[in-house]
């Protein structure tokens, strides 16, 4: 097809010429922990890299990708991005869930990157440019102890975090989520089996409130506060933390019961006016789609890696922002560096953000994934590399091999299976 446009110069147009896969490689490397990324190159040399980890179920990832989805990608137009969503999840017949939509985000952020690599610019100029001036992040405190706890916080302030998450020790549990023995890189994922944590709701809500009123002490108002239940209480319990933290005014509650039961928050919303988070689990929109719809919760926590990709989750951003929903997604250790720089991009890009969780990753693990990105004042910024920002060092990621890894589980004092 000859360019017709006006008097236009005779200008490369990368984006007007199709730009098929001939390669797709799914790279494990365990640095200190397992991560899966997916390596994308087109016909031009562009390579473009999307994160697949699922922690704890690492390898349904990568047999889902290598066995179901790459042959499929080979020869497919690089650039057709949205087609190439929509043939995967629908194409699967079995769409949705963790697992195959953990697969098509990291082909669709592999995608996104090559597709802002061609034109020569930071992803988030091609996702509408900027909203702000950096993304705000919050960073992890947490101790076997409230003073414990608060000490770490105090850390963070100092090194500019102005939100900080507060877990700590439960009296009387030997362990519980949240509580590292390292208090800047926090892994949950252990090689062995399952580690065994022991719960008790009532133990634990007399002791979240005199956390937040030990925080508040030390800090007054100018630091934001927030907790993660991690699923672990029933609505009503959740309706009563909630009302016993709102002297404290935390930022959020997240996770504040299982949300399979989306209806379930309309008890919650009932008892409380403290802002409530969900959504580090959810695999789609359908996930949450009464939660932002009636107003049950005040920020969404879906992910790049695991609702789908960029794509995706710009879907569940626009769904949100209609209903004065603000994001807030999950960004722990587990999430690898590829997912953390499409998150600051996709983060800078839209209007509602709300913040965005940043924990640390090791230096090894930073060293198998050079990125652009930077933490500085509180917040962190994708860089203006074209792309996401950020690479995979393949040579040292081979001597990281595989290890089988499993998240702890919970039981009650009766030895009964709970949430961890
Ligand atoms: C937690 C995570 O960061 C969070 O909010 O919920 O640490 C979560 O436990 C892990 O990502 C699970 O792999
Ligand atoms: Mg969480």
């Amino acid at each position: 097809m000859t360019d017709r446009s006006l008097g236009a110069a005779a200008v490369a147009r990368p984006w007007s010429h199709a730009n098929p896969i001939v390669d797709a490689q799914v790279i494990v490397t365990c640095p200190g922990r397992n991560f899966v990324t997916l390596k994308i190159t087109t016909a031009d040399g562009t390579h473009g890299l999307g994160d697949a980890t699922l922690n704890g179920r690492e390898m349904a990832v990568v047999a889902y990708l290598t066995e179901h989805i790459i042959p499929t990608l080979i020869g497919r137009d690089a650039q057709k991005i949205e087609d190439t969503w929509q043939y995967l999840y629908r194409g699967a017949y079995w769409r949705g869930g963790p697992v195959g939509m953990t697969a098509i985000a990291a082909v669709d952020v592999a995608l996104w990157d090559i597709k802002a690599k061609m034109a020569g610019m930071p992803l988030y100029q091609l996702l509408g440019g900027a909203c702000r001036d950096g993304v705000t992040v919050y960073g992890h405190a947490n101790g076997d102890t409230i003073e414990e706890t608060v000490q770490e916080a105090l850390k963070y302030r100092d090194m500019g975090y102005r939100a900080i998450r507060l877990q700590c020790g439960v009296p009387g549990l030997p362990s519980t989520y949240g509580v590292s023995r390292d208090k800047l890189f926090y892994e949950p994922a252990q090689t062995g089996l399952p580690v065994e944590n022991q719960w008790s709701t009532p133990d634990y809500m007399r002791t979240v409130p005199q956390l937040f009123a030990a925080a508040r002490e030390a800090f007054g108002w100018d630091v934001e506060l927030l907790h993660d239940v991690h699923h672990r209480l029933t609505p009503i319990e959740a309706g009563r933390l909630g009302k016993d933290l709102e002297p404290y005014r935390p930022f959020w509650l997240e996770d504040a019961t299982p949300a399979e039961d989306q209806a379930a928050f309309r008890t919650i919303r009932q008892h409380t006016t403290t802002p409530l988070a969900v959504g580090e689990i959810f695999s789609s929109i359908w996930s949450c789609k009464t939660l932002i719809e009636e107003g049950l919760i005040d920020y969404i926590r879906a992910t790049v890696v695991h609702a789908g990709g960029i794509s995706h989750l710009r879907r569940i951003a626009l769904l949100a922002d209609l209903h004065q929903v603000r994001t807030g997604c999950h960004g722990a250790t587990d999430l690898s560096p590829v997912t953390m720089a499409a998150a600051l991009h996709f983060g800078l890009s839209i209007p509602n953000f709300g913040i965005q969780e940043y924990m640390r990753h090791t230096d090894e693990t930073d060293a198998v994934f050079p990125h652009a990105y930077g933490f500085q004042d509180g917040m962190l910024h994708p860089g203006e590399a074209a792309g996401l920002g950020v690479d995979i060092d393949e040579t040292l990621a081979e001597r990281y091999p595989y290890r089988r890894a499993y998240l702890p589980i919970n039981r009650l004092r009766d030895g009964a299976m709970f949430n961890w």
